[in-house]
């Protein structure tokens, strides 16, 4: 394992670029910010002004040229991470990208076999739930089968808001795209189909969005997940799972904020964005990645995941347009992802 604490360059100052910045900065050993990678200067700034040394650059060409970078974390939207991943791989250092790997399965083919170039696996997939502490915990009940089989899960994820430009087909590679990695690794096996109903509309939501959406997962052996994903739900951010055994049943998720009598009433805070709710998955994601880069690993989903989420979101968007139960359909693993 190298001494020497891990060079990454950060690409994208967005919300989760600048999240990841002042996680590096602040929380993590044995890693710095050496580049900031936006197109924007004024963010591009704005984000750098919190990693010491940090230089900025608009184009990750520029950084993997010219900063002596180890590693990448691509923060951008999903549509442009193929841009950056495939220069990375390239340039032969490590990657952690933000999910979606990308938002359809033909360009993550293409990123699969531009990593099968590599001695090994160089990319991570920020599915962060899988760091978790009450998602490692519902996993190690449902592998210790102490409650029986599991038969169901019900799943609700909900955004206060959307940012411009939020599309309905983002409701899935963007948003339930994190239940659709999360489910088969709780359950241990992969998505077989979805299926996609929509309830009456909220009128909250942007004009011409059409949510909330209810999917159904459906895995191999027939366990079946029910996701809602409501996207302008106001009131607060929150991401709960609900699992039904044939003995028992579980619940993670439930808000942890203060508890409050007040007036008559009892009153617990909720979390409003993602960045709270997951923070300290987020930092022992990005630790332990740190760590297994410093050991030449990676420790968590992988491309191949990615991959797997990009298929099952296709089918996801192909239900969402046609109403119909969708089968989803993947290619074979190579062995270099065994
Ligand atoms: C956002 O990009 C995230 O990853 C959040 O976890 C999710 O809740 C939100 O819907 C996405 O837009």
């Amino acid at each position: 394992m190298t001494t020497e604490p891990l060079r990454i360059a950060v690409v994208g100052a967005g919300i989760m670029g600048s999240d990841h910045i002042s996680r590096i900065a602040g929380r993590i050993t044995g890693a710095e910010v050496a580049a900031v990678v936006e197109p924007d200067a004024t963010r591009a700034a704005a984000a750098a002004a919190g990693a010491p040394g940090a230089v900025t650059r608009s184009r990750i060409e520029d950084a993997l040229e010219h900063d002596d970078i180890d590693a990448v974390i691509i923060a951008t939207p999903g549509p442009f991470h193929e841009s950056v991943l495939l220069p990375a791989l390239d340039a032969g250092v490590d990657i952690l990208c933000e999910k979606p790997l990308t938002p359809d399965s033909e360009s993550s083919l293409r990123i699969l076999e531009a990593e099968q170039k590599t001695d090994r696996p160089r990319i991570q997939v920020g599915f962060m739930r899988r760091f978790d502490e009450e998602y490692l915990q519902m996993k190690a009940l449902i592998d210790s089968g102490d409650a029986g089989a599991l038969l169901a899960l019900h799943c609700a994820h909900r955004n206060p808001s959307t940012p411009p430009g939020y599309t309905e087909t983002m409701l899935i590679t963007d948003s339930v795209v994190h239940e659709i990695d999360v489910v088969p690794w709780l359950v241990g096996e992969p998505i077989a189909a979805v299926e996609v109903r929509k309830p009456r509309r909220n009128s909250l939501a942007p004009e011409g969005l059409r949510e909330p959406q209810l999917v159904l997962l459906e895995t191999a052996s027939g366990v079946l997940a029910d996701v809602e994903i409501s996207v302008n739900i106001q009131f607060g951010y929150q991401v709960t799972t609900d699992a039904v055994f044939e003995r028992s049943v579980a619940e993670i998720g439930r808000t942890s904020g203060i508890a409050r009598w007040v007036n008559g009433a009892f009153r617990q805070a909720e979390h409003l964005t993602y960045t709270t709710r997951f923070a300290r998955a987020y930092d022992t994601e990005v630790q332990r990645w740190v760590d297994a880069v410093r050991r030449g690993t990676i420790d968590g989903p992988s491309a191949w995941d990615g991959y797997l989420a990009a298929a099952v979101c296709e089918a996801g968007v192909s239900a969402q347009a046609s109403g119909t139960r969708v089968e989803v359909s993947y290619v074979p693993r190579p062995a270099f992802y065994a």
